[in-house]
Parts: C-alpha cells; sequence; structure tokens
C-alpha cells in the first residue's frame, strides 16, 4: 500500500516536470502588447506603465479635454531618438503609439503642464 502511494507520487511528480518543462520549451515568445494611457486635464493615467521591449503605449487624449497637451519624452534610455517620441499638441485627436525597443525607463511631460509626468519602463525579454 505504502508502496503504490510512493507510485503514484513519483508518478505525479514526473508528470509535473515534463508539463513545467513542455511549457517553458515549446512557448511562443509573448505576444506584443499595448497599453493605453489616457492624456486628460491635466494628467497621465496611470503614471507607470511597464512593458517589455517591442511592446507600445497608445496615448490617448481624453473626449472631455479643454486644455492642449502632448506628450514628450524627458529622459531615456541612451541611443533613443527622443524625436520618436515626441506627439504634436492638441485637445483631441491626435494618434501617438509609440513602440519601445529599448528597455530603460523613459521620462515622459507634457511641456503645457509640467505636473503632466509619466514613465514607462521596458524590460528586455
Ligand atoms: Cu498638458
Amino acid at each position: 500500500m505504502r508502496n503504490r502511494l510512493i507510485i503514484v507520487a513519483a508518478v505525479a511528480g514526473l508528470l509535473y516536470i515534463f508539463a513545467a518543462a513542455a511549457s517553458n520549451g515549446s512557448a511562443a515568445p509573448a505576444a506584443k502588447k499595448t497599453v493605453t494611457v489616457s492624456v486628460a486635464d491635466d494628467y497621465f493615467a496611470p503614471v507607470a506603465v511597464k512593458l517589455k521591449a517591442g511592446d507600445r503605449v497608445r496615448y490617448l487624449w481624453s473626449a472631455s479635454n479643454t486644455d492642449s497637451h502632448n506628450v514628450h519624452l524627458k529622459k531615456g534610455p541612451s541611443g533613443v531618438n527622443r524625436r520618436k517620441f515626441r506627439s504634436a499638441a492638441g485637445q483631441a485627436g491626435i494618434d501617438f503609439a509609440p513602440r519601445f525597443k529599448v528597455a530603460g525607463k523613459y521620462h515622459f511631460v507634457c511641456t503645457l503642464h509640467t505636473e503632466m509626468q509619466m514613465d514607462v519602463v521596458v524590460k528586455r525579454h
């Protein structure tokens, strides 16, 4: 009886190990994701976003804005072209969805409202 229990436990353990190996070995690369950040009067939401390299942020200007806003990269990882992380300014209807290829910390501001700040942290895969 005790032997049977040991065998059952051993088989369960092996199955667990095989399942773990299969999920690690054959897993497709994680799908790229897009995180939406609201650009509103006068704040970003959320103010902290975590991504993996290759993901995007879609900045979505709130339809109820009465102020004009922009999104400008103030500080980013070395080697990143800051001009690619600069939106136009406006109240609404702006399309800005940069992709983050380089790992590191990105600090964004609205240059029209210095209290509007947010961070994107990008990790390597
Ligand atoms: Cu603003």
